[in-house]
């Protein structure tokens, strides 16, 4: 399960790559139900809470220790996003150990125990969901820990991902320069999405991928996708990982990551992290 020496070409070069189908049939039916449970659960949290607010338009509001972002459309109340998630359902909670996402995150942290940053579900329903503008994780995280090359994702798809249900992109070796420009100007949230001067469009991956494929991609990577113009759900996790020691970003206690310290492998040579820190 750790990283293999074409994979570790492939994130240095291009900041990105997958395992496809790792997940089995009956393993993804749990996770989509454990989904719709957390749906539910943070839909009726935040049907009552209060504090909600706008930004640039969009709508936000805490629930159940999360943070709900809702769909786009005037007065939707379809939920787009909601982070962290992993606390609210038994079976996200054990995936953070899960040594198919935590293994390879020892090779790409370049640590020997890792803990969890953060944490999403991305629902992008049929027909409603939402596309994601090409943006880094890097600007927005940076501001919160002073680590912010060594926050590599895993996207984890719940469901068969093609252009159409507004499949994950990537812009291949976008990684290479660290934190890029952001689009100033464009309200509160634009200086988090990448200014397109600072990217080649022509050089982005549309990632279709079957159900249970797993795409490991750097903090730098400028990323995004499409609404979801299909009737079938495009439902994903995104996971965060980072180097043991370390608070989450929106809990303030340590998650560790991959079980207790003798299920954690040892001796990890740190390569990979460092070639991310240099490249950015
Ligand atoms: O789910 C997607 O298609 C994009 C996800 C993304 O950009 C993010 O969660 O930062």
């Amino acid at each position: 399960m750790r990283v293999r020496e074409s994979e570790r070409t492939a994130w240095a070069e291009d900041g990105f790559f997958l395992r496809p189908s790792v997940f089995s049939a009956a393993e993804l039916a749990e996770l989509r139900r454990a989904a719709e449970r957390v749906a539910a659960q943070a839909g009726s949290a935040a049907a009552d809470a209060p504090g909600g607010y706008e930004v640039d338009g969009n709508r936000y509001q805490p629930a159940a220790g999360s943070l709900v972002q809702y769909e786009h459309a005037a007065g939707s109340r379809t939920l787009r996003v909601v982070e962290p998630f992993h606390h609210l359902d038994p079976v996200f909670d054990a995936l953070v150990d899960d040594p198919r996402l935590v293994q390879p995150m020892l090779d790409l942290v370049g640590c020997e125990r890792v803990s969890l940053w953060t944490d999403k579900i991305n629902l992008k329903r049929p027909r409603e969901g939402s596309g994601f503008d090409w943006h880094q994780d890097s600007p927005y995280w940076n501001h919160a820990c002073d680590h912010v090359d060594r926050l590599p994702n895993v996207m984890v798809s719940l469901d068969d991902a093609r252009a159409a249900n507004g499949c994950f992109r990537v812009v291949r070796g976008s990684h290479r320069r660290g934190i890029l420009p952001g689009r100033d100007g464009e309200g509160t949230l634009g200086p988090l999405f990448t200014h397109p001067d600072h990217f080649e469009l022509a050089d982005q991956v549309a990632i279709e991928a079957p159900a249970g494929t797993l795409i490991f991609f750097s903090p730098h990577s400028v990323h995004g996708s499409e609404p979801n113009r299909s009737d079938e759900p495009r439902r994903a996790l995104v996971l965060t990982f980072q180097p043991a020691g370390h608070e989450m970003f929106k809990i303030p206690r340590e998650r560790l990551a991959g079980g207790p310290p003798w299920a954690a492998q040892a001796s990890r040579p740190a390569a990979l992290a460092n070639s991310a820190r240099s490249s950015s």
